[in-house]
């Protein structure tokens, strides 16, 4: 396996302290505001029955207010296919202490395990927004020649209803999300608030490792991934009271080059799917949350 011990030349350290916020008496350690929910189109994308959608959502502001109402009661939000995402922020400036950081509640199981990468943004001009700079944090996958940085998709809307959602990738690759029909019967899996009729989604693709194992289409396996991500089964990082939370280190934190960054503390954290597959009868590959939180003021 190939470590992340090269990196140790390549520290960046941050000098940016100016637009910190403190914890206060009344900080929360759960998120406090979604700020951006993108998914790729998926199953449960618009789904009523059981995504909890409205079917209506027709702005990013109505995918926003969806995806807070689901968190605070803490039910899934599915992210779709590959690069579908979310941006959660806080009250408060989470610290990078010694250890774990930040825990995500996804919904895996032992063999059902569908990771999300974890990228962190520090509030650098301090106006609220997460506009700055993401920084991916480390996983297990991280330098593996099978692991491609900068890949996108681009997904095309459908033309009529209960089609599937077309998609072609930066590898010269053309796939499909099938529509289940007799599962998830909205109309489009295709985000009713996305106006173009083609987006591109992009990020760090991990290989996919999930197999057939009745070898008749019945019994599919999606299986863990060693650490470092969000919905996934985990040995390493899982919480030991909770097996579908894990736990992120903020001195995972990597630039673009793959080179370790040394953040002091992050304002905003996004959960972005991270295999582009499906698996028969369960559907594309797609991360699942059900809540974001400050782990250093519970552990
Ligand atoms: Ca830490
Ligand atoms: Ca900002
Ligand atoms: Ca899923
Ligand atoms: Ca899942």
């Amino acid at each position: 396996m190939i470590t992340s011990s090269c990196n140790k030349d390549g520290v960046i350290t941050q000098p940016i302290e100016d637009h910190y916020r403190a914890k206060t008496s009344s900080s929360k350690a759960d998120w406090s505001a979604v700020y951006d929910y993108t998914p790729a189109p998926g199953q449960f994308i618009g789904d009523s029955r059981t995504g909890g959608f409205s079917g209506k959502e027709s702005t990013m502001a109505d995918a926003v207010a969806y995806a807070e109402a689901r968190l605070t009661k803490g039910t899934f939000i599915s992210l779709g296919g590959f690069g579908g995402y979310m941006v959660v922020g806080f009250d408060h400036s989470i610290d990078n202490e010694v250890g774990y950081d930040i825990a995500i509640k996804g919904n895996a199981f032992d063999g059902s395990s569908e990771p999300g990468i974890v990228w962190v943004m520090q509030d650098e001009d301090g106006d609220g927004e997460p506009n700055d700079v993401w920084y991916e944090l480390r996983g297990s996958e991280s330098g593996k020649v099978e692991t491609l940085q900068d890949y996108s998709v681009t997904y095309y809307r459908p033309k009529e209803e209960g089609q599937p959602v077309a998609w072609s990738d930066s590898e010269g690759n053309t796939g499909e999300i099938d529509y289940l029909g007799q599962y998830h019967s909205q109309p489009f899996y295709y985000p009713t608030w996305i106006k173009a009729d083609s987006y591109t989604l992009s990020g760090t693709c991990l290989k996919a490792r999930n197999y057939d194992k009745s070898g008749n289409g019945t019994m599919w396996i999606q299986p863990g991934y060693d650490w470092g991500y969000a919905d996934n089964f985990s040995s390493k990082d899982c919480l030991e009271e909770d097996k579908k939370v894990n736990l992120f280190d903020i001195s995972n934190a990597i630039d673009a080059d793959g080179n370790s960054v040394e953040l002091k503390y992050i304002d905003f954290v996004k959960i972005q799917t991270a295999c582009n597959t499906k698996s028969g009868w369960l559907g594309e590959m797609s991360t699942e949350v059900c809540g974001v939180y400050d782990y250093t003021m519970r552990r």
